[in-house]
């Protein structure tokens, strides 16, 4: 693997670093493939029970590095898209496991969206976000535009989509586009603590309910009802249900092993 992505995994959790700090970790076809294969190749792997997506530096991602060949103007960047956007933002929204973002600094355009695009956003005090495409005449992508709406309310996100201000992590958080917001100096700590926590939660019930939940926004009540009868009735018959229920009883914690 090449040095612009770092991966690791350790108890559990899945670590994966965007690793171009000079550059505030803009993307490149590169990052973009093998990020894709990361998160698509973590879907199988017994191995993986959480994700953590992070950038090295003083940055999460700041989107396309706009100096690659074949994103400049006049280029088919719906072809590029295509290519290389949607299939990453697909394997983390249907990976059904947890996928948590560590935002570490600035993240701007597809890197704004890529976070958003996580189950859980953590950032630090100082990151701010850039809905930045506006600015020089694109539309937010990687589901931007599906996203942001529905984290933020629709006024919001056409105001953050078109002026392309930046928008502090207090913000990003008080608006509900991010869970929460830590001190820099806790943010380490912070992520250790949720990535472990999940890593070591029932992992089919947090992948159901990140499933169940995502189909809930193109479902009807009778739809969604019947969708939550039959994730149930499969996580019924898992072992983390069985030993969720008798830790209970046995007044204990109860030791889940994602199956
Ligand atoms: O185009 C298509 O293929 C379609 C897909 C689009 C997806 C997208 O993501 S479009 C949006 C692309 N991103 C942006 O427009 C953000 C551009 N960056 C900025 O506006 C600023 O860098 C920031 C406001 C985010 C941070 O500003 P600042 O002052 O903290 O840092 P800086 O000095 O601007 O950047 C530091 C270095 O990173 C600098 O390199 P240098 O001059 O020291 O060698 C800068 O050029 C580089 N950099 C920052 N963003 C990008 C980048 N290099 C390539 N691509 C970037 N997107």
């Amino acid at each position: 693997m090449s040095g612009q992505l770092l991966r690791t995994c350790d108890a559990g959790v899945l670590r994966v670093t965007l690793n171009r700090p000079e550059k505030l970790n803009a993307l490149t076809s590169e990052m973009l493939g093998t990020s894709r294969n990361i998160f698509e190749g973590a879907a199988t792997d017994s191995h993986v029970r959480a994700v953590l997506l992070t950038g090295a530096g003083r940055a999460f991602c700041v989107g396309q590095d706009l100096g690659e060949d074949g994103v400049g103007p006049g280029s088919d960047l719906g072809e590029w898209i295509e290519r290389h956007y949607n299939p990453l933002v697909r394997a983390i929204r249907s990976l059904e496991k947890p996928v948590l973002a560590r935002v570490n600094g600035v993240a701007a355009g597809a890197g704004a969206n890529l976070a958003f695009a996580c189950d859980i956003v953590v950032a630090g005090s100082s990151a701010q976000f850039i809905e930045s495409f506006s600015r020089i005449g694109l539309l937010p992508d990687s589901g931007g535009t599906w996203m942001l709406p529905r984290l933020v309310g629709h006024a919001r996100a056409t105001a953050l989509a078109m002026l392309g201000t930046p928008f502090s992590a207090k913000q990003a958080c008080d608006w509900g586009a991010i869970w929460s917001v830590v001190a820099d100096a806790d943010l380490d700590a912070e992520c250790e603590r949720l990535s472990q926590m999940l890593a070591s939660a029932p992992t089919k019930s947090l992948g159901a309910i990140k499933a169940a939940f995502a189909a809930s926004w193109r479902s009807d009540i009778e739809t969604q009802l019947e969708r939550e009868r039959d994730l149930q009735r499969m996580l019924g018959g898992t072992h983390d249900f069985r030993e969720g229920v008798e830790a209970f009883k046995q007044k204990r914690e109860p030791s889940f092993k994602g199956t």
